[in-house]
């Protein structure tokens, strides 16, 4: 059996992301026949130190059919930044786009809150299905939307990037995710392998994807800062945004 119990720092964790990591687990193993998949050099756990305090982060990870890597990250700097990270990479022979979330937590509660399914693809573009499903959720009204960085061409209309300012509008956001990872987890397992034209488009819209991400200086700076530069930007490349191998 493959272990999909919740991850060992999770009761420590903002109770929003403890819900949201629940949420993406119970999705992955209802839906997805999930095998594991290992981190490079043991980077399962690790933790590190920033501005004397500790960070830890945990790590999930598996593969399917249709998934070259679902990763899920939990991580806690201390006891004042609690972190959720999730994305679901396709194999680009399959047209798929890219689930991903994002939340930060600090002691005054939940600063960033951000979910999208993100084309992976030359054009930049999502695939009718999901252009149907995704406009039938219900849409809801969050009081503080953020403004997406100048990396954030990446994501789709779809993506909502909100700080929740009250319990409603946090169960909304849940909502919202679980209806992102039901549509993409139904139209993932039914999907077929492309032509060899299309996966060359999957490709380039994948590393596309990869290479804007890892331009979030937010991102990194925490991690410099705990485990020094070369170790960031290894880790930024190679485990939250690793592109594709070529063959
Ligand atoms: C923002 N990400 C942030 C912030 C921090 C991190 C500290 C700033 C929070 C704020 O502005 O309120 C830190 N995020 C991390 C760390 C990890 C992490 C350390 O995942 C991992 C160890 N980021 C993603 C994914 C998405 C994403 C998958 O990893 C989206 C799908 C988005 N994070 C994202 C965006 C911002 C952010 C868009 C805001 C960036 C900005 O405003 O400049």
């Amino acid at each position: 059996m493959l272990d999909t119990s919740p991850v060992s720092i999770r009761p420590q964790l903002n109770h929003l992301i403890q819900q949201l990591a629940d949420i993406i687990l119970s999705h992955w193993e209802q839906y997805l026949p999930l095998a594991p998949y290992e981190l490079p050099d043991g980077l399962g756990y690790v933790e590190g130190k920033l501005e004397g305090e500790k960070l830890v982060i945990e790590n999930r990870c598996y593969q399917t059919p249709q998934f070259r890597k679902l990763h899920l990250e939990l991580a806690k700097v201390g006891q004042g930044l609690d972190i959720l990270h999730c994305v679901m990479f396709p194999h680009p022979s399959y047209s798929l786009p890219m689930f991903g979330c994002d939340i930060v937590a600090g002691p005054r509660g939940v600063s960033a809150a951000i979910a999208d399914l993100s084309p992976a693809n030359q054009e930049l573009t999502l695939a009718s299905e999901y252009h149907q499903a995704l406009s039938q959720l219900p849409v809801f009204e969050f009081s503080e939307s953020r403004e997406l960085p100048e990396w954030g061409d990446i994501f789709s209309d779809y993506c909502l990037f909100i700080r929740p300012t009250n319990p409603e509008e946090e169960t909304q956001f849940l909502s919202r995710v679980a209806g992102f990872l039901k549509i993409h987890c139904q139209t993932a397992i039914d999907s077929q392998p492309v032509s060899s034209e299309h996966q060359v488009s999957n490709l380039a819209g994948q590393h596309y994807y990869c290479t804007k991400q890892q331009q979030n200086d937010k991102t990194r700076r925490v991690l410099e800062k705990a485990f020094g530069q070369e170790w960031a930007n290894k880790y930024m490349t190679q485990v939250l945004f690793d592109l594709p191998p070529q063959d």
